[in-house]
């Protein structure tokens, strides 16, 4: 068994979680999808696809704030200490971090996909000779307990490109509360937050010219076709993107074209013509939003790093 599989627990009761969600959520007055999945294997490069899209700032704008500050931002990291990354993906970001790390105990990068964990092995084992790499495939959205030889260490947590806004702000607070409870004792967390600006920008982010996220979203319905035996007709869908100013909010959905019934896993769920599947939230926040939310979760925040233009920030929160 590899490192990798030992914590696979969670990921056996993957398929039957995508059918029950997917029915649960198409059986509600207002239908909804969970945006976790969205990320299979084609998922997961067309998202890769989206941040190279000129209408998606936030990982572009973040990789800069990165590497201006990466150096003010360890500041204090120490020998000992422990880099865990949540949601890790590719490690694209955190090569940054390393990349200026003079000395680290561990690298820790959680995810719950395998070949993500393994490739960004791979690839940072060429680069970082010696770096003492632990893969973790868990579920980060719970407290995670570390290997007993990294738990007393101190640890400096990293979850970038502001997936925190994919949370609704009470599932924020508890997520980010899980990571406290990760890192303790002697927890510190870099986290990067996209920021409320104009509105027609945040739409274009979320809807680009070349049609990337609108394939992404409908990436979806083809996965529920496929894995649940549906029989979605994509062209009879179209994305759609809002932003909410009272939530604060954008706010993506699967738009039906017409009235249809579409079987799903057995079941015949109708829709109206102009009828909506809310696939996504991403929360846009201000300094002093995001901050509210980080000390309802018990952590104390430092530093903010931004871009010229206010685009995004990085925040440093500590556990007192
Ligand atoms: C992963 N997450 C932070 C992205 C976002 O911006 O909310 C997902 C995404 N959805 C559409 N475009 C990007």
């Amino acid at each position: 068994m590899s490192k990798a599989t030992e914590r696979s627990a969670p990921l056996v009761r993957q398929a039957d979680d995508f059918a029950v969600s997917v029915l649960e959520g198409l059986s509600r007055p207002k239908k909804s999808l969970p945006c976790r999945f969205f990320y299979d294997a084609k998922g997961s490069a067309l998202f890769e696809e989206i941040t190279r899209q000129p209408e998606y700032y936030p990982t572009r704008v973040e990789l800069g704030i990165l590497t201006a500050n990466a150096t003010q931002m360890l500041e204090g990291a120490l020998g000992e200490t422990v880099l865990v990354e949540f949601g890790s993906g590719s490690s694209i970001k955190t090569e940054i971090l390393l990349g200026h790390m003079r000395r680290l105990h561990a690298y820790v990068p959680i995810d719950i996909s395998e070949s993500a964990l393994t490739d960004a092995r791979e690839r940072l084992t060429a680069r970082f000779s010696g770096l003492n790499i632990q893969l973790l495939l868990a579920d980060f959205s719970h407290p995670i307990e570390l290997p007993p030889e990294l738990a007393p260490r101190p640890k400096l947590g990293f979850f970038p490109g502001s997936t925190i806004g994919n949370f609704v702000p009470a599932e924020a607070t508890r997520l980010l509360r899980a990571m406290r409870e990760t890192l303790s004792p002697r927890g510190k967390l870099i986290i990067g937050v996209d920021l409320k600006k104009d509105v027609r920008q945040l739409v274009a982010a979320y809807d680009d010219a070349n049609g990337v996220t609108a394939a992404f979203n409908l990436n979806l319905l083809a996965r529920i076709n496929r894995e649940l035996d549906a029989t979605f007709d994509l062209q009879a869908f179209r994305h759609a993107a809002t932003y909410e100013p009272f939530e604060g909010r954008i706010e993506m959905h699967l738009v039906s074209v017409k009235d249809q019934d579409v079987w799903v896993a057995g079941r015949k769920i109708r829709f109206r013509e102009a009828e909506t599947i809310h696939t996504e939230s991403a929360y846009k926040y201000t300094i002093e939003e995001f901050h509210l939310i980080a000390q309802a979760a018990g952590w104390t925040p430092l530093r903010v790093w931004k871009d010229e233009l206010n685009l995004f920030s990085v925040h440093e929160l500590v556990a007192p």
